[in-house]
């Protein structure tokens, strides 16, 4: 929707000081960058990347779940399960909509993903062993998905930051219904608290990684901090997250799976363990547990969708003829 009638998209200008300059003070002055400004390469560059791997995320975040929606205990679970995958499948086409403002279309995009060349959220790369999982994938990965995502409401670029609004109040809900629903297990049964524990035992580490690596070796959180794309570093959003997840976990009687996390007065925020970054880099690098079996999905429903793009693409054409011809 946004594609049609942008002027500036491919625009190619040189990038004198002047010019950078300008555009940093118009970030500085927090005005909103839209589609048809012209904008320096690299910024672009920058928003491509982060938009696309992040639709990307939601895309193929839908397996993980989708694959408990016939297995849902009850009816109410399953309508709620239901909505949620279909709400990130909504995620996912509002941000291939941002990345298309930018001069990079949809099926480009799904291409580099099927092919492996594209990044998703290293989280996505974990399987979904119970039905527990479900609760912590709720709970937590939409829970780290919040903290990190309602600061890109405030994202200098309009398109991505309008399309957050949207998305957090979402994840809002789906972070309630995951955590509610741990909460139940946790309340019930013996072998049903002991799956909720398992499950937090198995999520804990890669949501604590889904915000990136440290600081210190993060490519490009200087840069797009700068450019106000991000508005906190992974390492502030990551400690936000435990502060706010470790005081939810103990409410339901459930014990986080770090023998190393304490309060600390001083920062007033909890200190942990090591993070496993061995473990983060070889699942980002694409050897994840179920890296092969995401990309095998994704690639099976995208060609076995092809006739009806092309169904798609012949009426739309037709219409477009009849339209001509009316005229
Ligand atoms: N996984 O320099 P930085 C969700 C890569 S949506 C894989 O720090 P940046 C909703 C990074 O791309 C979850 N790769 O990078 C849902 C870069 O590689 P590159 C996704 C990662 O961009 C819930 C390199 O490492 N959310 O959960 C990861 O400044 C439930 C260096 O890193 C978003 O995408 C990782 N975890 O900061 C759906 C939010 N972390 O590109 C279904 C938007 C880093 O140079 C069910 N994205 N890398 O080859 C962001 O905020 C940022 O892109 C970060 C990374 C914070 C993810």
């Amino acid at each position: 929707m946004y594609s049609q009638g942008l002027i500036n998209s491919d625009t190619q200008i040189e990038e004198s000081q002047e010019f950078l300059d300008a555009f940093q003070a118009r970030i500085d002055a927090e005005e909103k960058i839209e589609p048809n400004d012209v904008m320096p390469q690299a910024y672009k560059k920058m928003l491509v990347r982060q938009i696309a791997q992040h639709a990307h995320s939601e895309i193929v975040g839908m397996l993980p779940e989708g694959n408990w929606v016939t297995r849902a205990p009850s009816l109410r679970r399953k309508a709620a399960l239901l909505a949620k995958v279909q709400d990130e499948g909504g995620h996912g086409l509002y941000l291939y909509s941002a990345a298309e403002t930018l001069g990079v279309s949809r099926e480009e995009l799904t291409e580099q993903l099927v092919t492996g060349k594209a990044k998703f959220s290293s989280i996505f790369n974990y399987p979904t062993l119970s039905w527990a999982d479900i609760g912590a994938i709720g709970w937590l990965v939409d829970g780290a998905a919040i903290m990190n995502q309602i600061p890109l409401c405030r994202c200098s670029y309009g398109p991505y930051a309008r399309a957050m609004i949207r998305v957090c109040k979402e994840e809002s809900f789906h972070q309630r219904q995951g955590y509610e629903l741990m909460m139940s297990l946790a309340q019930g049964t013996e072998k049903q608290k002991q799956m909720a524990q398992d499950a937090l035992n198995r999520w804990w580490w890669p949501s604590v990684m889904m915000f990136g690596p440290h600081d210190a070796e993060s490519t490009h959180s200087d840069q797009s901090m700068r450019w106000k794309i991000k508005r906190f570093t992974n390492d502030d959003l990551r400690q936000k997250f435990i502060n706010a997840t470790v005081p939810q976990a103990t409410f339901i009687d459930l014990k986080i799976p770090d023998k190393d996390l304490r309060w600390n007065d001083d920062k007033e925020g909890y200190d942990h363990g090591p993070i496993d970054w061995a473990e983060f880099w070889n699942v980002v690098k694409g050897n994840g547990p179920m890296a092969r079996d995401r990309i095998t999905a994704r690639k099976k429903a995208w060609d076995e969708g092809e006739w009806v793009r092309d169904a798609a693409h012949a009426y739309a054409e037709k219409r477009r003829a009849e339209k001509i011809a009316a005229e």
